[in-house]
């Protein structure tokens, strides 16, 4: 089978993705022109309600993920956490992502249950260099017959152990088979991922998420010449919260509806994401 991501890994500088949380998020994502989508962990927690700390079930993501796959054509990136588990576990989720269609899942190094990486105090702790290589190794060989993309992340930046230990893992990783290299930064400013990526001499390309250090353009990361994705990981939720809660905040100042009906989206245009006038054409053709 075909890896629509590959393709796009094979034909562009630099393939970004957008963070999506259910298939309208997807399919505006999709609009917009971004390569691909990224199933974010964090950005589906807290549409849940809840901390991005392990806390959603391996069902939850899974199905949510399959639902954009299936309403969306570019190519889904699934954020599959430490992979709920150890290699055992990681060979039974990647088999599931892989065969629900997922082009390629990142798997982070942190230890099951995780805590989210840009929260200050969060509790980050990862696993021996060896026992995640055995975790990349069983990616691999789970989605081998999908042609899956297998992106390895490093969390030593986020939990504060260097740039040596990050590029030390990093290489481990590559040596196990990963197809990438995450490196996740919490610092400000691009300057930690600049040095990374100065030292970075490993055999895959890297894949970044500038949240904390929104400087970092893609003509940035493109000049840094080792950086293959951008991750915009969490912005479909939080442009989500800010446009509700203007919303929601209007009607309650007018008491009513009139001044915001024409700043919103219409109600046609929600027919448009929902596809109605594919199921019109349908009715016309089926419907006897
Ligand atoms: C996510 O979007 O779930 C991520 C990126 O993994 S971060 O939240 O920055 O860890
Ligand atoms: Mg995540």
């Amino acid at each position: 089978m075909s890896n629509t991501l590959k393709q796009s890994l094979g034909a562009k500088d630099l393939v970004t993705l957008m963070s999506a949380h259910n298939p309208l998020s997807a399919r505006l994502a999709e609009e917009a022109g971004f390569d691909g989508i990224w199933a974010s962990g964090f950005e589906l927690s807290a549409a849940y309600g809840v901390p991005d700390a392990s806390l959603l079930s391996l069902t939850q993501h899974l199905d949510m993920t399959r639902a954009m796959i299936e309403q969306t054509t570019i190519p889904m990136v699934a954020d599959i956490d430490t992979g709920y588990g150890n290699a055992i576990n990681v060979l039974h989720v990647v088999s599931a992502y892989a065969r629900a269609g997922a082009a390629a899942v990142v798997m982070e190094d942190k230890l099951f249950p995780k805590d989210t990486s840009l929260l200050a105090g969060g509790r980050q702790e990862l696993v021996r260099i060896e026992e995640f290589q055995g975790k990349i190794d069983a990616a691999r060989k789970a989605g081998r017959e999908h042609d899956l993309v297998v992106i390895a992340r490093t969390e030593a930046l986020i939990a504060d152990m260097g740039l040596d230990e990050a590029l030390r893992r990093g290489m481990a990783y590559a040596e196990a088979g990963a197809d990438l290299l995450l490196v996740h930064s919490k610092r400000k400013t691009p300057d930690e991922i600049v040095a990374f990526c100065a030292r970075w001499q490993g055999p895959i390309p890297l894949t970044i998420v500038p949240t904390a250090y929104p400087d970092l353009t893609e003509d940035k990361a493109r000049a840094l010449k080792k950086i293959k994705i951008m991750i915009y990981a969490n912005h479909a939720i939080r442009a989500a919260v800010g446009a509700m809660r203007e919303t929601f905040a209007q009607i309650r100042r007018d008491r009513g509806i009139h001044q915001v009906d024409k700043q919103i989206a219409s109600v046609e245009d929600i027919f448009d994401l929902q596809r109605v006038p594919a199921m019109k054409a349908a009715e016309k053709k089926y419907l006897r």
